[in-house]
């Protein structure tokens, strides 16, 4: 990352593109996680690689939901991993929420990997690895779950999700944060909370409002989720994306 320098004018891009293939080179990123950065950098570049401030106001309502969670857990996939594991740590522990990696392409070498790769960015505990639990409804391998994680969970984040999990979440009554820079896409459609955003800004973003939001009566939790629209949050950067003026 050191040979980019931080005026050139695509810096991000370039950061981004090398944390995936490093962690496609170590294990952790799946090759089709290339194919699908490659889709996130497309929508990114047409929402002008800003955070909206519908975004923003999801990152927060994302914060509140975690903050009254009984048992949230942060859903950890090869790309998240490899984008942003310290940040992941981080927002895991301003809500007490547990890390769980749970994989699309699950093989055990790469469950470790990404386990290891946790815990040497300051994570003290990850689960995914028991997958004593299925999410039924759900035929691939991304319903195996740990019984006492995501199957527990009354608020789970999902990062780049695939919409066919999310919808499983969401049939079992649990709260659902999805980060997905595709405002079509069915995850986001699912989801309790969307935030239309890069996972490089969301997750930092949703830390700052958790610590924000740390000594907040949960009245006022209690409010900001439910003054949250989710149709009205997918609309406007859907907008943005149609109305956008990148010169
Ligand atoms: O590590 P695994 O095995 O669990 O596999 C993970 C991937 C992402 C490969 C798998 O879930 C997959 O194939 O996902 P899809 O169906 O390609 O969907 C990925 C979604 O993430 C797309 O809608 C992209 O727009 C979006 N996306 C990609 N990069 C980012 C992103 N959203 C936010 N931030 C990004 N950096």
């Amino acid at each position: 990352e050191a040979e980019i320098p931080e005026d050139h004018p695509r810096h991000d891009s370039l950061v981004t593109r090398h944390r995936i293939e490093a962690g496609v080179e170590k294990g952790i990123t799946s090759r089709q996680g290339l194919i699908a950065q490659g889709r996130g950098e497309a929508f990114d570049y047409l929402l002008g690689e800003r955070t909206l401030p519908s975004a923003d106001a999801a990152a927060r309502a994302a914060a509140a939901h975690l903050l009254l969670a009984d048992h949230p857990v942060v859903s950890v996939n090869g790309n998240a991993a490899a984008l942003v594991p310290g940040e992941l740590v981080a927002l895991a522990d301003a809500v007490g929420a547990d890390l769980e990696v749970n994989l699309f392409n699950r093989t055990e070498e790469r469950m470790r990997a990404i386990v290891d790769h946790l815990l040497d960015h300051g994570a003290s505990e990850v689960k995914g690895l028991a997958a004593d639990a299925r999410l039924p409804n759900l035929t691939h391998e991304r319903a195996k779950v740990d019984a006492d994680g995501i199957a527990d969970a009354d608020v789970v984040l999902v990062p780049l999700e695939d919409g066919d999990r999310a919808a499983a979440l969401a049939d079992l009554g649990k709260a659902e944060i999805v980060i997905d820079l595709n405002p079509m896409s069915r995850s986001v459609q699912v989801a309790d909370v969307p935030i239309v955003d890069n996972i490089l800004r969301a997750i930092p973003n949703i830390t700052a409002h958790a610590h924000e939001l740390a000594h907040a009566e949960r009245a006022e939790l209690e409010r900001i989720v439910g003054a949250f629209d989710a149709a009205a949050t997918l609309d406007d950067a859907e907008r943005a994306i149609r109305d956008g003026d990148l010169s």
